[in-house]
């Protein structure tokens, strides 16, 4: 029996020999350790043996296993290792007199106008959070005062995974998470709330003009005491005319969202038409820019702050259309379209 253990070790080792590669060890592994394997086989050699036989062949044959199951560990690190160091000098392998590539790239128009947007709330002491894109019910909506068959729901049609989560509607969505990380600061260090947080949102929406399925948007809150619409209208108009640095025309009207009492509607004068009225407007020479209001007390509530001690605003940019009238882009579809062309004449005039 002794000798079938060292037969087998022998033909393992000569086999090792000729390995070069990973796909061959895994078939040496599974011909002498598999289910059906030489080493597992012999086990099965035991049960004609007397009980004192069976002892010290048993551990023959574990010793076997465990030094061959070492064996293959250790080549098995040993090949990987060859092939990255392979991998490398093929890297290496490179033809230096090849001509370098001088074209750039350069940042898509709705990047540059979020770090424009970033540059200027940081400046005022906002902080930039990131929150995911996969969102659940309740931070979308319920947290937001928009309990489940609330018709406010209609207002964004809304992706839902099989899960139950949903791919965030609208950037709203973060503002129950920024309360309850920041509250503590604002209870017991008196440190007002000042966040803005850009993000992807999508809408199952028909595309026009000014309507894309996949847009950004930005949104900023601010909690503090005495907090009142003449600081949200503050911070609205210095962001507005820090972006465009120059006059733009526009307008305040009453809007409703159920996360803030009150809620306005904050529209922009077209600057693709003047106001004249185009399919980028929706002929109205108005676009409807960025919402905002008065966070509902609701909403503090859900996020763990005091609606009787702090007050604060909101509001949900829209900066897919911002980029628009900022760079001229007359049709919101050319934004996600990929077109490099299109995409590459713009650039950062900071
Ligand atoms: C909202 O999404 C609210 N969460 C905004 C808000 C935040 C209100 C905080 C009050 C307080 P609305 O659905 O109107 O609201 O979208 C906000 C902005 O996102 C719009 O004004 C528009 O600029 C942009 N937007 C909305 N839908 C689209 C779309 N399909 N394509 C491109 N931009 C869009």
């Amino acid at each position: 029996m002794a000798d079938k253990t060292s037969e087998i070790k022998q033909s393992f080792m000569a086999e090792l020999e000729a390995v070069n590669e990973i796909s061959q060890l895994e078939a040496i592994k599974v011909k002498y350790l598999g289910k059906n394997g030489l080493i597992t086989e012999l086990m099965k050699d035991m049960k004609s043996l007397t009980p004192e036989e069976k002892k010290s062949f048993g551990q023959a044959v574990n010793v076997l296993k465990n030094e061959v199951s070492e064996i293959i560990a250790e080549k098995t690190e040993e090949l990987k290792h060859k092939a990255i160091l392979e991998e490398i000098n093929k890297m290496q392998d490179f033809d230096i007199s090849t001509p370098a590539n001088t074209e750039r790239g350069s940042y898509h128009p709705i990047t540059l106008v979020q770090r424009q947007c970033e540059a200027i709330f940081k400046s005022m002491g906002f902080t930039v959070e990131e929150y995911s894109e996969v969102v659940t019910d309740y931070e979308c909506f319920e947290a937001l005062n928009i309990p489940k068959h609330h018709p406010a729901r209609d207002m964004q049609d809304t992706y839902y995974l099989e899960n139950g989560q949903l791919l965030k509607s609208h950037t709203s969505a973060t503002q129950n998470a920024i309360y309850k990380k920041y509250k503590d600061n604002l209870v017991n260090n008196g440190v007002p709330i000042k966040a803005i947080f850009p993000g992807r949102c999508f809408r199952n929406e028909a595309t026009d003009a000014c309507h894309e399925n996949t847009f950004f948007q930005m949104e900023g809150v601010m909690v503090d005491k005495n907090i009142s619409i003449s600081n949200l209208i503050f911070f609205m108009k210095t962001m507005l005319s820090e972006v465009f640095k120059k006059d733009i025309k526009v307008r305040l009207r009453p809007g409703f969202f159920p996360f803030v009492e009150p809620g306005f509607e904050l529209d922009i004068s077209c600057l693709i038409c003047g106001g004249e009225g185009c399919p980028s407007c929706k002929h109205s020479g108005w676009l409807e820019l960025c919402p905002c209001g008065m966070i509902h007390p609701e909403v503090l509530k859900a996020g763990e702050i005091d609606p009787e001690e702090y007050t604060g605003f909101a509001f949900g940019l829209g900066l897919t259309r911002l980029a628009m009238m900022k760079y001229g882009v007359k049709d919101i579809r050319d934004l996600n379209s990929g077109n490099l062309k299109s995409l590459s004449q713009f650039t950062d005039d900071e």
